[in-house]
């Protein structure tokens, strides 16, 4: 066994992040992309170990981990033992670190924030922004009137970038410290808590609930799981630690027959928490973490189950995802809350990539994922020829797919394959192929991939076109939003709810957790407005089917049962969908 780790050892997420450093520096100086690389690899690396990185360096066991050799080691072991590295020092001293975040903007790169930089001695965004209003940007080579407009739109989104994590990145780390600890002997109870437990798209940290009479045993065995870096805070029943990849857990203990109390108190959200609590008040009882207690009698209720504490007040129990104060105490107190889609529901999958176009698996591969997950059919939709850099595909190659698709259906079993296309609406609203093509395939999914700083109107044009069109059954990651990364673009979501029910277009919830477009939000409206959704993962290779359970989340937050969805339909169903009502 190697050192044990004391406090002062870098989490596998800060190692990574010297490494990403210097590879920043190394091309910002115009390294060769081969040294760059090499740093690179190894940071992604010291990400997906599952133990400290720290801990092996000082075991002489680094190398051991994929694309680490000697060079890396040696920087390793220099910063385990200086806390810093001389090729480090020395790059900092010739540019600030800061040139690195203009590095990353989007459309700057490595020669034009050296230039920036060479030129203007800007090195940061403030001076950036500064550089913008003066007008002294312009006499940087390479920029223009339009290339600065688009700068600045730029730089405002990036001061408002939330301190969250994606929940398709949290989730499986939550997962895998669950399991761990319900392997505990001392642990007769886990879950997850909190944003993560409602699914919400983004969430803060990882809230974990134990049941145990044993707290301090517990949180002895924690403390020493592998993703678990160093423990922060420890008290009586709340432990909160950093993990490798540098997230934050919080981590609460009960006694077993206080495991539905804490559970519901920990899940929140808070303002569900509050009107719960109004509502109890009105009602006689007092609901805490520990007990739901009757304000008459004095009576004490605890309860090991949620279900307990939602009926103790006369309501049913509340699934996690609409825990948002948005009127489930109403529907719970009435009977009436919504058969929500569950996973299991989902029987196809209308948005699957393939390397026909930017996909990383052949159709087969997908298909025969795609029926190991139990899925009854799937359509790949593959890019349209307008996105070059997805290797998108001309009218020729969309014919020549639909062939190799049928041959490929017509020798599979127990799984349907269709063809589709997602094709691209452009800036100037045109669809990207000729509607002789489009009306070949079984499914057309129509996105938006370029201009998204349009206004309005001429984004709505853009939407309003491929919803005319009669051969577009869908409209795929509707508002274009990145989670964390970029906003949706201007995007009228009732107007476009509006012409999804006028012409029968079903709207897509693109489960890839980087999307969730739908968003949940929306999700409600249109299911008021009587408009159909389809699930689907966007997946672009055969783990991309995993990421239909985030689609869910989304979409239960959106209160969507399987009605809602057409892709709970057999085919035969989904077909009749398909047929849209303007035609
Ligand atoms: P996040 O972490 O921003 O993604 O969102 P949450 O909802 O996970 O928030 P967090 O981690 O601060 O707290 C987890 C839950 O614990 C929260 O949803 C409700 C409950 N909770 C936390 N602090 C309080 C509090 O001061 N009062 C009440 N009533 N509940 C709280
Ligand atoms: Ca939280
Ligand atoms: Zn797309």
């Amino acid at each position: 066994m190697g050192t044990p780790p004391t406090n002062a050892q870098p989490t596998n997420a800060a190692l990574a992040g010297v490494l990403e450093t210097i590879a920043d520096y190394l091309s910002l100086e115009g390294a060769s992309v081969y040294r760059i690389a090499a740093y690179q690899r190894a940071a992604e690396s010291f990400r997906e170990h599952p133990g400290s990185v720290a801990a092996l360096a000082t075991a002489g066991e680094l190398q051991r981990l994929p694309g680490v050799g000697e060079a890396i080691e040696t920087k390793v072991l220099e910063y385990l033992r200086t806390d810093s590295i001389e090729l480090l020092t020395q790059m900092r001293a010739r540019y600030p670190e800061s040139v690195l975040e203009l590095m990353h903007l989007p459309g700057v790169g490595p020669k034009t924030a050296r230039r920036m930089f060479d030129t203007l001695g800007v090195v940061d965004i403030d001076d950036l922004r500064l550089a913008i209003d003066t007008g002294d940007l312009l006499k940087v080579p390479g920029f223009g009137a339009k290339s600065i407009e688009r700068l600045a739109g730029i730089i405002v989104r990036q001061a408002a970038r939330p301190d969250r994590s994606l929940l398709g990145t949290v989730d499986p780390q939550a997962e895998d410290l669950l399991a761990r600890l319900r392997e505990l002997p001392e642990v007769t109870a886990a879950e997850s808590a909190g944003s993560l437990r409602r699914r919400r798209s983004t969430v803060r940290d990882i809230d974990l609930v134990a049941a145990s009479i044993d707290a301090e045993a517990l949180f002895d065995s924690f403390a020493a799981f592998g993703p678990v870096a160093r423990v922060e805070q420890r008290g009586p029943t709340k432990l909160v630690a950093r993990l490798q990849s540098d997230l934050m857990v919080d981590l609460r203990v009960v006694a077993p027959a206080s495991f539905g109390d804490l559970l519901q108190h920990s899940t929140g959200s808070a303002a569900h928490n509050v009107a719960l609590r109004a509502l109890a008040q009105r009602r006689g009882f007092k609901v805490s973490e520990y007990q739901v207690e009757h304000s008459a009698s004095g009576a004490i209720h605890t309860c090991t189950s949620e279900e307990e504490v939602y009926a103790l007040l006369g309501l049913a129990w509340i699934p996690p995802e609409l825990r948002e104060d948005r009127g489930e105490l109403q529907a719970a107190d009435e009977g009436t809350l919504p058969n929500l889609l569950r996973l299991r529901d989902l029987r196809g999958d209308l948005h699957v990539h393939s390397d026909w176009s930017d996909g990383r698996a052949t159709l087969e591969e997908m298909a025969l994922a795609a029926r190991e997950r139990g899925l009854e059919y799937l359509c790949f939709s593959d890019h349209s020829q307008s996105l070059g850099v997805a290797n998108g595909l001309t009218p020729d190659r969309v014919r020549a797919q639909t062939v190799a698709i049928r041959e490929l259906d017509s020798r599979l079993d127990g799984i349907t394959v269709l063809c589709g296309i997602e094709v691209d609406i452009l800036a100037d609203g045109s669809i990207d192929l000729p509607d002789d093509v489009l009306a070949e395939l079984d499914v057309v999914t129509a996105s938006i991939h370029s201009g998204f700083g349009q206004p309005q109107p001429q984004i709505q044009a853009r939407l309003d076109a491929a919803l005319e069109n009669p051969n577009v059954h869908v409209i795929g990651h509707p508002s274009g939003r990145l989670l964390t990364r970029r906003p949706p673009y201007a995007l009228d979501a009732e107007a476009l709810i509006e012409g999804a029910v006028r012409t029968g277009t079903i709207l897509e919830i693109n489960a890839a957790f980087h999307r969730l477009d739908l968003s949940a939000t929306h999700s409600r409206l249109a299911r008021a407005a009587g408009a159909l959704m389809a699930v689907s993962s966007d997946a672009h290779d055969p783990t991309g089917f995993d990421l239909l359970r985030y689609g869910v989340g989304e979409a239960r937050r959106g209160w969507l049962e399987p009605c809602h969805v057409v892709n709970t339909r057999p085919l035969l169903g989904l077909r009749e969908c398909l047929g849209r009502s303007s035609r």
